[in-house]
């Protein structure tokens, strides 16, 4: 049986600083996070960026190098920066930092989709800064947009072009079947990681009978050239990771996908909910990949073929 691939998401573009002390937002914070998660267990870091004064995500690639070279030069980890980027930013300003990182991985989200995560603005809090409520707020007209086009336009600059290999992000069952439709055009190469994610609202909900279906589908479609990754947001990360663990996935957690550990605890750290779900696949007899592993079974180009 092979290894389970641990992802860390140590901060994404979902939660906003008022949320939680723990979510990682200068470059000091994200670079200090992504190691100590990678120390707790995890093989891939998945990375966006944010504003160092007001925590708004951004694609700036001078906050990425920021950084980005500070992980490579402390750990081995395999970093995957996000082609998704944030609610505001345009495909052009999403593709700036990674196009200059030509890291290993990045994101791939395999279709165009309502992301809605106005929930979170919901409950009464103090905002620590004026643009958070209403990033929140604004997502109930927000399509995040991945057409067939721009996917095939990333799949050639950043894969054919740099030797970069995706994430493939599946919010819904359609999505399986459009990364069929680019196999079949030629765009990418096996093994694909495709990531199914759970609980987003505009994607499929968290019900184990989803998860069930999502694997079967994906199953078909891909056969023996697809390694599977499981996550769900909020209270559904650590459940749903620990099924995919048990049926032979892999997994990711993070405070992009859930600010929590447990019921009604926020998370201190990306390295606690790592090392949570470590503890739990240990426990259930399964191994867990080094980073050098995952570069295997993912046929990645390596640590040192990156620009930065
Ligand atoms: N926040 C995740 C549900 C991306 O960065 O490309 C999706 C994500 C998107 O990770
Ligand atoms: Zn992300």
């Amino acid at each position: 049986m092979s290894k389970v691939i641990i992802s860390c998401a140590v901060t994404g573009a979902i939660h906003t600083p008022s949320m939680s002390d723990a979510l990682p937002i200068t470059p000091e914070e994200i670079a200090r996070a992504s190691i100590e998660a990678t120390e707790a267990g995890a093989a891939i870091i998945h990375l966006h960026a944010r504003n160092p004064q007001t925590g708004e995500p951004t694609p700036d690639p001078a906050v990425f190098m920021q950084f980005l070279p500070v992980i490579k030069q402390s750990c081995d980890a395999v970093i995957n920066i996000t082609t998704g980027g944030g609610l505001k930013m345009t495909l052009a300003d999403r593709l700036e930092a990674p196009m200059m990182a030509k890291p290993e991985m990045c994101s791939l989200n395999m279709g165009s989709m309502n992301f809605n995560i106005s929930g979170a603005a919901e409950k009464p809090r103090e905002w620590k800064h004026a643009w958070e409520k209403p990033y929140l707020d604004g997502t109930v007209d927000h399509i995040f947009r991945n057409t067939f086009k721009d996917i095939e336009g990333i799949t050639q600059e950043l894969g054919k072009g740099h030797g970069t290999r995706f994430e493939f992000e599946c919010y819904d069952v359609g999505h399986l079947y459009n990364l069929a439709y680019c196999i079949d055009k030629g765009f990418v190469e096996p093994p694909f990681f495709v990531q199914t994610i759970f609980g987003i609202t505009g994607g499929i909900g968290a019900d184990i009978r989803n998860l069930m279906f999502m694997r079967e589908t994906a199953d078909k479609l891909f056969g023996k050239d697809y390694v599977w990754s499981v996550l769900a947001a909020g209270r559904n990360q650590m459940n749903f990771c620990t099924m995919a663990g048990i049926m032979g996935g892999n997994v990711r957690v993070g405070l992009e996908d859930s600010l929590y550990i447990a019921k009604g605890r926020m998370a201190t750290s990306n390295a606690q909910q790592v090392a949570k779900i470590r503890r739990i696949l240990e426990d259930l007899s399964l191994d867990i990949a080094t980073p050098a592993e995952a570069r295997e079974i993912l046929k990645l180009k390596g640590g040192d073929r990156v620009g930065f």
